[in-house]
Formats: structure tokens, sequence, C-alpha cells
């Protein structure tokens, strides 16, 4: 008999759970940067262990939603629980030990939303190659207070530690069932989605302040040359006239260095050689437009 359990991973943005699903899944499923509201729809992520399947679901960071896009994702993230065996809510333990932010905030909201759906979820307190161990120890004395928490469990998603504990514990309460993707399979969004988001995630890390929040990648064509070799075309959309030549930058240098990097990643992760071709399109009013959240892997909420 096989065994099997869908997890949903939720946490306040920027807690680390991307990083969390791809350490779990031991292979780059989902975009991981240092800004915040990175993770823009689900996206599963799979892994085997012995005669259990698991199956992450990493979602956007829960926040107070203001502009539509947002709305859209943090409706996303909620609807990751729909179906989900267990819950794990990310935790960044060096921002709670910081004192009061937008990131303990949201992680508040998140616990007594939890509360209120009578969901129970494992505590995973990340980041904890950032802090001193005896500060942990009250850290975590002050998380249990709150009774939705099954268990808790301290974790660096960034070097490793505590992952293979987790996915143990994870795996040992994974109930009887089949599993539901062939035993191969890593995640469940398609080529042409992963070489969009590889993009946005070189967008992310290139351009500040507002842009990459008003901006989205498409992949617009995946072909073969003459030779046999990919070639695949993306369209960067931003929402004004003044974002265009901030995306290409100074004689077209940042466009460039943005192909650069994510060609070099779509190599690797395809596995073979990526011609890769950027357009940069201006669409005002593209987080207004049904079929860009359509390709993202979002609903318009209104
Ligand atoms: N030091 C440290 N940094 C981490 C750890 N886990 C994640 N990070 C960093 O935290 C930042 C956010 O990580 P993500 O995995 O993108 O976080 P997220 O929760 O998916 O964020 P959103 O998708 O925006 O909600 C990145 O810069 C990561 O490298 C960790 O265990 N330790
Ligand atoms: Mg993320």
């Amino acid at each position: 008999m096989k065994r099997s359990a869908f997890i949903a991973v939720i946490g306040a943005p920027n807690a680390g759970k991307s990083t969390l699903v791809n350490a779990l899944v031991g292979a780059k499923v989902s975009i991981v940067t240092q800004k915040v509201q990175t993770t823009r729809a689900r996206i599963r992520g799979i892994a085997v262990i012995d005669d259990a399947q698991l199956v992450f679901t990493d979602t956007p960071g829960i926040f107070s939603p203001r502009r539509r896009l947002d709305r859209a994702m943090v409706a996303a993230a909620w609807e990751g629980l729909e179906g989900a065996d267990m819950i794990m809510l990310v935790v960044d333990a060096a921002a709670e030990l910081a004192g009061p932010s937008k990131s303990t905030a949201d992680t508040e909201m998140i616990i007594e939303e939890l509360k209120r759906r009578k969901k129970k979820a494992t505590l995973v307190l990340n980041k904890i190659d950032k802090i001193a161990r005896d500060k942990l120890l009250k850290l975590i004395a002050a998380m249990s207070a709150h009774e939705t928490f099954d268990e808790r469990l301290l974790i660096s998603a960034e070097n490793g530690d505590g992952v293979k504990d987790l996915r143990k514990y994870l795996a040992d309460r994974a109930g009887e069932g089949a599993w539901m993707y062939p035993e191969d399979q890593l995640s469940d969004i398609s080529d042409r989605l992963m070489a969009a988001e590889v993009t946005r995630e070189k967008v992310f890390k290139r351009l500040h302040q507002e842009l990459p929040y008003e901006s989205t990648v498409e992949t617009t064509s995946w072909t073969r040359t003459k030779k046999g070799e990919l070639r695949i075309e993306q369209t960067i959309y931003v929402s004004r006239e003044g974002h265009r030549p901030i995306v290409l930058g100074k004689a077209g240098q940042t466009l460039k260095a943005i192909g650069e990097a994510s060609r070099k990643e779509l190599t690797e992760i395809f596995g073979e050689p990526v011609h890769l071709f950027l357009n940069v399109s201006v669409r005002e009013g593209w987080t207004d437009e049904a079929a860009r959240y359509r390709e993202m892997g979002l609903d318009i909420v209104d």
C-alpha cells in the first residue's frame, strides 16, 4: 500500500516558503528572491520518501491586500488550503525576534484566520541560521501559546538545517493513498510557465521599487531552431511607458543581463541549450486583464 499527503505551505511574504518547498523537493520548482510577494500563484512541488509521495503547495505570501493583483494572490494562497491533509505555517523566526513589523503582523493575522477556520497547522520556524539558540527557545515558548499548532519545528530552509527531520516528520504522517503524480515528477507547472517564472525572478532581482510588482512575464513562443535547439520568446509586460527605459537600461544593458541570467538557468533546468528572446511591452492596465492572470495561474478577485 502506498501513502500520500497534500501539504499546504502558507505564511507571510518573504518567510521562506518557496525556499523551503525547493529544499523539500530537492529541486528548484518555485522562484525565490529577497523581495516580498515573489510567488504569485500556487505551485506544487512533489517529493517521494520511501512509500510516501508528498505534494507540497507553495503559495503566495498572505498579507493585507490592496491592489487587484494582491487580492488575487492572497485568495490563491487561502485556496491552497482546500483539500490539504496538512498545513505548514512558515514563519521568519528572525523577523519575529526583531520585534513588531509588517511581517509579524501578517503572521498574526494568518494565525487568527487559521483559528477562525478551525485549522490545525505545523509551525515551521525558519531562518534559524540567523538566530542564537537561547533566543530561539524563548520564541518557541511564545509561539506555543497558540493552540493552532500541532507541532513546532525549527529549520533553516537556506542551509538545510532541520529540513531532513521535517521531511521525515511529514512522511511519517502521510496516510494510505494512491500517488497522484508519476514517481519522477517534481512539479505541476508547465515548462512554459516555469520559463516565464525564471525570467520574472531575474526581473525581481534586478529591478526595484514598484516596477517588479507592476510587471509580469509571459512565454509567447516555444519552438525549435533548424538545428533542433530550443528557442523561447517571452514578453515582459510593464504598466507604464516610463518603465520601459528602466527595464532596457543604458544601451539595453539591463534587459541583456536579465536575459543572460535567465537563459543560463533555463539551460540548466531543461538540460539543453536555450535561445531566449525577450520583448518589453507597455500595457497600461495589464493588472486588470483576465488573460494576464490566467497566464500566471490566477483568477481575478473583485
Ligand atoms: N538566512 C536565511 N534566509 C532565508 C532562509 N529561507 C529563505 N531565506 C531568504 O528569504 C528570502 C525570501 O525567500 P522566499 O523563499 O522567496 O520566501 P517566500 O516566503 O516564498 O516569499 P513570497 O513568495 O514573497 O511570499 C530570500 O532572500 C531567501 O534566500 C533561511 O532559512 N535563512
Ligand atoms: Mg515564494
